[in-house]
Formats: C-alpha cells, sequence, structure tokens
C-alpha cells in the first residue's frame, strides 16, 4: 500500500514538468523544492551612517577567496577603492559601473553603461556565496550623510542569481537580460524573492506583495513615481490598510507620487533629515521588506539595471521597522534636553580670537572614555556648516579642532554629532547669555552633564588642555 502510493506521488510530480516560454524544462516541484532551499549563517542588516556601513562592506570584501565581483553605480571612498585593488593583485577582481563613477575609479577591471539609463545596482558577490547589496553606494555621501540600509546575505543560491546577472553586466548587456534563474529562494525557512530589472518586472512583483498586505504598509524611498504601484498603495489605504510613508524631499517634483497619495488621505511626509533620505524600502504587515537599489519609478523599472530583494521575515521587518521609526521621527532642531554625559563632548570654544579667525579659532573635544576613539564618524555644525571630523581623540584626553568655517563673534552656537545623533551642544551671546571677551574661550569646568550652560567658564585658551 505504501509503495503504490510513493508510485502514485512520483506520476503526479513527473506529470508536473511543465515547459516555460523559452523552451526549457523545469524540473519537479520536489527538484524546484531542494534547489531552492538553503540554510546558511544569518544574514546582516546594517542602516548607514549610524551601522558605520564603509567598515562592513571593506570587511565583506576582504573576506573574499577567489573573486569579487561587484555593480557599482557610484563608488568614490578611498578605503572601498583600495581594498578593491588590494584583491585585484591576488584574486579576480570585476567591476560593472555607471558613467556617473567613471572620473572615481580607475585601474582596475570594469566595464561601464553610459547610455540614458543607468546602471543602479550597488551590489557585490563575493566567492559565489555571499552578496552585499541594498541602497547604500560606496561613497563618501552615502556612507556618512544619507540614509541608506545594506545587506549582506549568505547563500550560495542567490549569490549564483547575481552573479549571473553580473555577467549580463559585464558582457554590456545593459537594460536586458535572461530572467532570473531562481526568483524564490528558502533560506533558513524564510522565503526570499530576488528580482533584477528591467527583465524581471520589478514593479509588478512590487505590487503583488503590496496587494497581499492585510494590516499595514510603512515606506521610506528615494524617489517614487510609479503610478501603478502609487495607486495600488491608494487603494489598500481605501480597503483599511494602514500606510505611512517618508519621501525624499529633494526629489519633489511634479511627477512624485507624494501629492497623490496625499490628496487621498495616506499619513506621508517629506524627509526632515538635511541629507539624503536614500533607501528604497517598503515594510508589509511587519514581516516582509522590500529592498535593493529599485526606486518605484519608471526608469527603474523600465530603463535602468536594477536588484530587487523581498525578504519574508518577521525579524528582518523589525530592524527596518526600527529605522522606519527613527526617519520617521526625525525633526530638524536643535536638541537642548539637559543630560549626564554619556559621550565625547565639547571642552572648549574660542570663537573671538585676537588675529585671523581661520588661524586662531578652534574647538576643543573631550573623551572621558578610558578607550582612544576614531572622529571619523562624529560632526561638528554651526546650524550652517556641518564638519565631518577625523583622526583619533586619544582616551581620558582632549584634541583640538581646527574648523573650516568661522565662528560668529556676538552670538552662535556648536552641535556635536556621532552620525546623525546630537551629543553636545553649546552656545554664546544668543541662547545662552555666556560671553568671551576677545582673546578668552568658552571652557568647561564640569563633564557630567551636556547640552548645560551651567558645565561653562571664561577662560584664557589652552588648547588640548583641560
Ligand atoms: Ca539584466
Ligand atoms: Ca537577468
Ligand atoms: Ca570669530
Ligand atoms: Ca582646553
Amino acid at each position: 500500500m505504501k509503495w503504490i502510493f510513493i508510485i502514485l506521488i512520483l506520476v503526479l510530480l513527473l506529470s508536473g514538468c511543465t515547459e516555460t516560454p523559452t523552451g526549457m524544462t523545469t524540473g519537479t516541484n520536489t527538484e524546484q523544492k531542494l534547489n531552492t532551499t538553503e540554510t546558511s549563517k544569518s544574514m546582516e542588516i546594517y542602516f548607514c551612517p549610524e551601522n558605520e556601513c564603509r567598515e562592513h562592506l571593506i570587511e565583506f570584501l576582504q573576506g573574499a577567496k577567489n573573486y569579487i565581483h561587484c555593480a557599482f553605480y557610484d563608488v568614490d571612498l578611498p578605503e572601498v577603492i583600495n581594498t578593491l585593488k588590494e584583491k585585484e593583485s591576488k584574486i579576480d577582481v570585476k567591476l560593472a559601473i555607471d558613467q556617473a563613477s567613471i572620473d572615481k575609479i580607475s585601474g582596475t577591471n570594469l566595464v561601464v553603461r553610459n547610455d540614458s539609463n543607468l546602471m543602479h545596482n550597488k551590489f557585490c558577490i563575493v566567492d559565489g556565496e555571499k552578496v552585499f547589496t541594498g541602497s547604500f553606494n560606496p561613497t563618501e555621501n552615502c556612507n556618512f550623510y544619507n540614509n541608506n540600509n545594506m545587506v549582506i546575505i549568505y547563500s550560495k543560491i542567490i549569490a549564483d542569481n547575481y552573479e549571473k546577472e553580473f555577467q549580463e553586466l559585464w558582457n554590456k548587456d545593459f537594460g536586458q537580460g535572461q530572467a532570473v534563474e531562481t526568483p524564490i529562494i528558502y533560506l533558513n525557512n524564510k522565503k526570499i524573492e530576488n528580482y533584477f530589472c528591467p527583465e524581471d518586472s520589478c514593479s509588478e512583483h512590487v505590487i503583488n506583495n503590496l496587494a497581499e498586505a492585510n494590516k499595514e504598509i510603512y515606506f521610506m524611498i528615494f524617489s517614487f513615481t510609479d503610478d501603478d504601484i502609487g495607486n495600488e498603495l491608494i487603494e489598500k489605504h481605501n480597503n483599511g490598510i494602514k500606510i505611512k510613508g517618508v519621501l525624499e524631499k529633494t526629489r519633489q517634483s511634479e511627477f512624485s507620487e507624494y501629492d497623490s497619495l496625499k490628496k487621498n488621505g495616506i499619513d506621508i511626509k517629506w524627509d526632515e533629515y538635511a541629507y539624503t533620505m536614500h533607501n528604497k524600502v517598503f515594510i508589509i504587515d511587519n514581516k516582509t521588506v522590500i529592498t535593493g537599489s529599485f526606486n518605484p519609478t519608471e526608469s527603474g523599472d523600465k530603463g535602468n539595471d536594477e536588484n530587487l530583494l523581498i525578504i519574508h521575515d518577521e525579524n528582518i521587518a523589525k530592524k527596518y521597522l526600527k529605522e522606519f521609526e527613527k526617519i520617521w521621527n526625525f525633526k530638524n532642531e536643535l536638541d537642548m534636553t539637559e543630560r549626564q554625559t554619556n559621550s565625547i563632548v565639547i571642552s572648549e570654544v574660542y570663537y573671538d580670537c585676537t588675529g585671523k579667525d581661520e588661524e586662531e579659532e578652534f574647538v576643543e573635544l573631550y573623551n572621558p572614555f578610558n578607550e582612544d576613539i576614531n572622529l571619523d564618524y562624529y560632526f561638528i555644525s554651526n546650524g550652517k556648516n556641518n564638519q565631518r571630523l577625523s583622526g583619533i581623540i586619544d582616551a581620558d584626553s582632549p584634541k583640538a579642532i581646527k574648523l573650516n568655517f568661522s565662528l560668529n563673534n556676538k552670538g552662535g552656537y556648536l552641535v556635536l554629532k556621532e552620525h546623525t545623533d546630537q551629543i553636545d551642544f553649546v552656545s554664546w551671546e544668543s541662547t545662552w547669555d555666556l560671553e568671551a571677551k576677545t582673546g578668552l574661550s568658552l571652557q568647561r569646568k564640569n563633564f557630567e552633564k551636556v547640552n548645560s550652560k551651567d558645565q561653562w567658564m571664561i577662560g584664557i585658551p589652552d588648547p588640548e588642555k583641560i
């Protein structure tokens, strides 16, 4: 009886073989299931700038033993370019880029897309085993300033999909190509969809997933002009699905879906962060995340080379939701709430100097921790200028910083930021009535609190001394 049952199943499975439009015979359901199922190390998600994406990408590339194949719309981070060059002397390194970055990278093994559409991907495949992708271009702007997400996936099947797409790009088959080989993968028992635009109809897959929403849809998107996707959101909203979205404000135009979504009652806003909100992300029912390089636009769907991942995993969705909330709630305003110090602080400001501002002015920072700190992701801002810092500040030590902007003698302020977080504030002759006469500086007398006028006094400038 048992054998008859098994034979019956086999007959049913074999009769399930179908012809695809290209004339290839697909395997049985059992085979397909086997070929699309994989167990591996969990995927990693990072948000830029706060998770320091550059460091994760470099680590990812440094792990390569056989090859690195990358498709970069834009790349200018010297540390990433140097890592690629260093690897190129030992293993196979190939790059497909867009003309947008042609002046920024040279001397490597590369092909360039230079028609009116974009090679807009930001992905790398290492050794056929892992893939980096997301919205993060390895550039100074994307790493230190803009909001981005990056995904590292450990999967031979997904790596194979990306590698086949890379080969199309490498053969200069831009804006076209073969359909993705394995569009649906079960990685660690979680379903992942994987598409490449234009040939895999990205917009359609986004719409199909939005249509499945039962409760809520959140989105954070750089450029959103695709009417079909916009209309799907309106339909879901009309059917009682809760929808919230934030769009990058510099992409405001007559083509943006913003007005139509707003008019139809969808809770939508422009991003308030001073730099670019560069994600292309939808989060559906707290369990599905759509990400990649694909902006819901016509050129994204029909002209550019793009990649799309649709990750059906509650834990991943949770991470993206947290980032969504952060971006949604971001207010471009000064944080002057007094609190206990738990970061580097501003310890001295010499704003009204006796000579030339550019020669004499300085800001001194103090590192209260018992370990050295790299200042790469710290910024000092007077509201108009935002200077990224660099170098190391030693443990339990002050460090004087030369500013590339002038400080007002008659009132001003400075904010110290780590990533996008404000960590200290000081003001003179305006919000606070502290005043250092010409030749004197503002100096901390206490280090317990930040954003606190009580911690400051006036003294004779003494850079790098506390
Ligand atoms: Ca292609
Ligand atoms: Ca393809
Ligand atoms: Ca000055
Ligand atoms: Ca000092």
